[in-house]
């Protein structure tokens, strides 16, 4: 989609420091990180956000959390997901993502 950041970012046309890739997704690392382990998981397809998801594409957002998790060492450690959606959800990149934070002990309370 013209004008998308993340589009951009998974078309190469934006640098980025991939973390993971298949077929269906793109993650890198976020360029504010909240964390020691702070990826964006991102689909190749443009959605503008989790209300446009689709099964397969949540399937496979799924198998890169599981596949990211393992590769980054917070799989045993825990870690958190968020997927950010609209105004009130403070969603500032309107391409769907999913954030995995981990690599320390994050607060109970997200807000
Ligand atoms: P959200 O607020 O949920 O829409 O998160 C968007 C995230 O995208 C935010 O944590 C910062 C990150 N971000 C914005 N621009 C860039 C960029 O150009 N490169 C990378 N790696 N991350 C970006």
């Amino acid at each position: 989609m013209d004008n998308c950041l993340f589009c951009k970012i998974i078309a190469g046309e934006i640098p980025s420091t991939k973390v993971y890739e298949d077929d269906k997704v793109y993650a890198f690392r976020d360029i504010h990180p909240q964390a020691p382990v702070h990826v964006l998981i991102v689909p190749r397809k443009h959605m503008d956000n989790i209300l446009e998801c689709d099964a397969d594409t949540a399937t496979a957002l799924t198998d890169a959390i599981r596949a990211i998790a393992a590769q980054e060492g917070v799989a045993e450690s825990g870690f958190r997901v968020i997927s950010n959606c609209g105004r009130d959800g403070a969603q500032s990149v309107n391409h769907l993502h999913v954030h995995l934070l981990g690599g320390t002990q994050l607060a109970e309370k997200m807000a």
